[in-house]
């Protein structure tokens, strides 16, 4: 099966992000490269970070490229965008489309900041609209948007850039690669293919596998049940178990995958392991199993937050540093203090922010973590870890 990569399609309102894919969905259907997904309601239930009545849009492009897949997403909104990041397992790559007919603009800028705080620095941008404006004047937009990668802290210089007319492709949709409208289309493809590097396996880092069911096995041992999110585990491993703030070394005695014996499992797939030196009992409330090395438990984070709108049951009023709120990771549940940043004296409900937590106590947290938030047992909203600090 070829690789798949995760691509967020963005840039300001009406720069012609939807009529890129749609211009790349017509031409790229006639060559069997694709099938598009129109927009559809994507029940973020199913992905366990939900809040009730939570819903998120975006339309799904799925290319194949030369060597791996293309899953590109479309957002409708800039909201759709934010819960998105938060929710989605990672963005590989992300392709900028700027009007070249009316250059960067605050949208654009506010993108790409949050692209890379969740860690997406590849990136290939579309100069679209090439059609309204002359040659000289694509040229000034390039080098507007070069200065704008720059100061977002992405490698400028070596983001390609293409130019064409997403409105004209899409008129045209040949599915020619010479035909001088939607040739630009096959460039697009071809810088994705140049820059975007693979992603690490998940199996390739270490283990982090999430304890869904425990109980007492035979032999004094305990029978942990769940899934293996990343890396791999072996009989005999040692490893770490995390009861909240609390960590504990455990050995791995044997393990199961789809029921019967094995001597190794990764990511990602579902396994019993059955472990010594942790009582079932213990690991109420939630609890992970990670390699020995890596992160340690840390007292706060920043990470990107979106809370929910009054119709998303969330909060009515707006909130200030200093909210206490329950996180909770796979439930794994810590309480914390929001912090916000100097230029944000508030955070209304349906904005997006990047916060910093401070929490009561050591917890063991990782980037990229998924968390809800809830206040006295209501939902507020939901985020992502962009970075863990000791
Ligand atoms: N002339 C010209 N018009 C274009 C081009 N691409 C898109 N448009 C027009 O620009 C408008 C906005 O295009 P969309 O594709 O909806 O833009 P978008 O970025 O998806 O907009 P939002 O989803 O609202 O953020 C539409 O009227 C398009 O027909 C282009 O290359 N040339
Ligand atoms: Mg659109
Ligand atoms: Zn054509």
């Amino acid at each position: 099966m070829a690789k798949e990569l995760t691509i967020a399609v963005i840039g300001h309102v009406d720069h012609g992000k939807s009529s890129l894919l749609a211009a790349m969905s017509s031409s790229f259907s006639k060559i069997g490269l694709t099938t598009m997904v129109p927009y559809e309601q994507i029940d973020l239930a199913a992905s366990g970070n939900s809040g009730p009545g939570l819903k998120l849009n975006r339309a799904e492009l799925k290319i194949a490229g030369k060597n791996r897949d293309y899953r590109l997403l479309d957002f409708p909104s800039h909201q759709d965008f934010i819960k998105s990041l938060v929710t989605s397992d990672s963005i590989d790559g992300i392709l900028l489309v700027v009007s070249a007919a009316d250059g960067t603009m605050p949208q654009t800028r506010e993108h790409l900041q949050l692209a890379k705080e969740v860690g997406a620095a590849s990136l290939v941008f579309v100069l679209n609209k090439a059609d309204m404006v002359s040659a000289h004047l694509q040229d000034m937009v390039e080098a507007e948007v070069r200065g704008l990668l720059k100061e977002k802290g992405f490698p400028a210089d070596k983001c390609p850039a293409v130019r064409g007319s997403a409105l004209l492709a899409r008129n045209c949709g040949c599915g020619q690669k010479d035909c001088p409208k939607c040739s630009f289309l096959f460039a697009v493809l071809e810088a994705l293919d140049s820059i975007i590097e693979d992603p690490a396996s998940e199996s390739d880092k270490p283990l982090f596998f999430r304890i869904d069911e425990s109980s007492e096995a035979p032999f004094g041992l305990t029978l942990a049940k769940g899934s293996i999110l990343k890396g791999c585990v072996k009989k005999d491993d040692r490893a770490r178990i995390i009861l909240g703030g609390q960590v504990k070394e455990i050995a791995v005695k044997a393990l199961e995958t789809e029921g019967t014996q094995a001597e190794k499992a990764c990511a990602v797939s579902q396994a019993s392991l059955y472990i010594e030196g942790v009582k079932a009992g213990e690991m109420e409330g939630g609890a992970f199993i990670t390699a020995l090395t890596g992160n340690k438990p840390v007292k706060a984070f920043r990470a990107l937050v979106y809370i929910f709108r009054k119709e998303e049951s969330g909060r009515d009023t707006p909130f200030r540093s200093g909210l206490k709120a329950d996180f909770s990771f796979w439930g794994t549940r810590t309480v914390g203090t929001f912090e916000l940043p100097p230029d944000r004296e508030m955070v209304m409900p349906g904005d997006s922010a990047i916060v910093s937590v401070k929490l009561a106590s050591k917890f063991f947290a990782e980037d990229g973590f998924a968390f809800s938030i809830s206040e006295g047992g209501k939902n507020i909203g939901i985020g992502k870890i962009v970075e863990v600090m000791e």
